[in-house]
């Protein structure tokens, strides 16, 4: 019986890859985010009537609060705050109702020592929610949705998730073409990296996400996800959000994401956590955090607990 699997074990080609080698240490440090010896795990908190994944069920400030709290006590390391909904097709939302919408929640939630950040494209509702007490900027676009977020940015000097995007939900499916995905996000990052930096924002600030679902197709998700390595090269900090995406659902729902709805795909959105730790993603954004925190602890055991 036990044969079986130390036979294949000895059956491995010499060049065959293990989870081991593809762990990389998450060496790259962020100020003002926590030092840990695994990928870090942000909970998801959208405050939005029309998210695909969870739209309408934290749209009170108050039912929102306690969520966020039940996340943080669930052991996220940060709770991503968001008030305009970026499913495809979504509208924008004024930012007087985006301000409404998130910062009693950012305000409660950092009170209560949460670190949050400020899921937003918009520089008035991220300076709004970083004097609220947020502590992150999370901005899909990278910059390219609202011209002010670099000095914003710049100026506070807090850690800045820089989204790969190409337009705004409404329009984004039609730019969802690529004759190779990885190195076209790769440049496109780089470029938003130059772009920032000239701007007077700190190397040491910026944390990298190809955009998993936002002008990507299934086959673009995959790939990227599948070639993550390729992505660090890049030399930054890698988010992965790939939390109840539509890719899952086509997966899981053999080409009809429909028939697998969102909140049936934690188990396979922790796999990929475990799968993107492994690969040395240092964040992952996630509905359920308890699955892909201990993925993640998964993933750092497979390269801390192996003697030697
Ligand atoms: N995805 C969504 C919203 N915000 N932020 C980052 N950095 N990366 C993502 O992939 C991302 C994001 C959309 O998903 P949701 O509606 O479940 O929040």
């Amino acid at each position: 019986m036990g044969g079986a699997l130390a036979g294949g074990a000895a059956a491995l080609p010499s060049h065959a890859p293990s989870v081991r080698a593809a762990e990389h240490t998450p060496a790259l440090a962020v100020p003002g985010l926590p030092a840990q010896d695994r990928c870090l795990v942000m909970g998801i908190l959208n405050v939005t009537p029309d998210s695909f994944s969870d739209g309408g069920a934290y749209s009170s400030p108050a039912r929102a609060i306690d969520h966020g709290l039940a996340l943080a006590a669930e052991g996220a390391d940060i709770v991503d705050v968001g008030g305009e909904s970026t499913r495809p097709g979504a509208l924008p939302v004024p930012p007087a109702e985006e301000l409404s919408r998130v910062l009693p929640v950012v305000r409660e939630l950092a009170r209560a020592g949460v670190l949050v950040s400020i899921d937003t494209m918009n520089a008035v509702v991220a300076a709004a929610a970083l004097a609220a007490g947020a502590g992150i900027v999370n901005d899909v676009s990278g910059g390219l949705a609202d011209p002010a977020m670099a000095s914003l940015v710049a100026t506070a000097g807090v850690p800045y998730v820089v989204m790969h995007w190409r337009a705004p939900s409404r329009e984004m499916r039609r730019h969802a073409v690529y004759r190779d995905v990885t190195a076209e996000v790769a440049a496109e990052l780089r470029d938003r990296v130059g772009n920032l930096t000239a701007r007077g924002v700190r190397e040491d600030q910026l944390i990298l996400d190809p955009g998993l679902g936002f002008a990507k197709r299934p086959v673009h998700d995959w790939t990227l996800l599948g070639n993550l390595g390729q992505l660090r090269t890049l030399g930054f900090p890698l988010l992965v959000g790939a939390s109840r995406k539509s890719f899952l659902g086509d997966l899981l729902g053999d080409g009809d994401p429909d028939r697998i709805p969102p909140a049936d795909r934690d188990t396979a959105t922790a796999a990929v956590s475990a799968l993107a730790a492994a690969a040395g993603a240092y964040c992952v954004r996630v509905h359920d955090v308890a699955g892909s925190l201990h993925a993640a602890r998964v993933a750092a055991a497979c390269r801390t607990r192996v003697p030697a």
